[in-house]
């Protein structure tokens, strides 16, 4: 049996909301400028949002709303481009502290750290937008707390893809058993199941209907002691927040 050695965290929407607040409004902020009428509200981005990675999430709105625009010349850079706007805006917004971790998170990085577990990321969005995101909410040594950072592109096929997952296990040198991913949403569970990973899922407003088969638990968040975590599917957790002892348990059971 392999002890648990690493956390594997996802960005959006498990280490901060980022997606209502932040991303969409950066969309919307990039069509503004460039004159366009397009405008993704709160309900549509939902929808959206089961196209994961910026670029792609352009691609399949313009496919359902502007078909049209697609046959456009130049329309791969155009999308570039409008990505690029929107990540400068996200950027931007990220370093106004405008989007704090959710709770628990940085009690689960302090507590991971101190207990000698190792930590990676791997997520879909764009990786300077990850080191905003660290450095906005725990300071400029934020992103050095994480050994590998798998992000965006650097792999062709973003989530549920398996891929980005199995790039951070390799960067680390550990094999999935030895690792735990903390994922927010079904695209996210796929991915990390498909490259061999157990999850703990914590649901926010945009997936809490999502279908989270094959994760060890699913909660509304990791919770701090004054403030408890809900289990919404899985075993009971032995203390209010979701702490490393816990993590430990669970994917100790899973492995047995
Ligand atoms: C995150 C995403 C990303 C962000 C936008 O998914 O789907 O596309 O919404 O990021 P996950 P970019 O949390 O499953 O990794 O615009 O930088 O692509
Ligand atoms: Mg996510």
């Amino acid at each position: 049996m392999k002890q648990l050695q690493a956390l594997i965290f996802d960005v959006d929407g498990t280490l901060a909301d980022t997606e209502r607040d932040g991303h969409r409004v950066a969309f919307n902020k990039a069509f503004a400028e460039a004159g366009l009428d397009w405008d993704w509200s709160v309900a549509r981005y939902g929808e959206l949002l089961r196209v994961t990675g910026g670029k792609e999430r352009i691609r399949q709105y313009l496919s359902e709303d502007h078909p049209e625009a697609l046959e456009a010349p130049g329309i791969d850079a155009r999308i570039r481009e409008l990505h690029a706007a929107k990540t400068r805006h996200y950027v931007a917004m990220l370093q106004t502290g405008a989007i704090p971790l959710r709770p628990g998170v940085r009690r689960l990085l302090d507590e991971a750290e101190a207990e000698g577990l190792r930590l990676a990321i791997a997520t879909t969005t764009t990786p300077e937008n990850v080191t905003a995101l660290l450095e906005a909410t725990l300071g400029s040594d934020g992103p050095y707390r994480f050994e590998v950072i798998s992000a965006g592109d650097v792999v062709p096929a973003k989530k549920p893809a398996p891929d980005i997952f199995t790039h951070a296990l390799e960067a680390m040198n550990l094999p999935a058993s030895a690792c735990l991913a903390l994922e927010d949403s079904d695209n996210g569970v796929r991915a990390a199941r498909g490259a061999g990973l157990e999850v703990v899922v914590t649901t926010n407003d945009y997936t809490r209907q999502q279908d989270f088969d094959g994760a060890l638990a699913v909660l509304d968040g990791f919770g701090e002691p004054d403030a408890p975590a809900r289990v919404l599917a899985g075993p009971a957790l032995p203390s209010p927040a979701v702490d490393v002892a816990t993590l430990r348990a669970w994917h100790a059971g899973a492995q047995s």
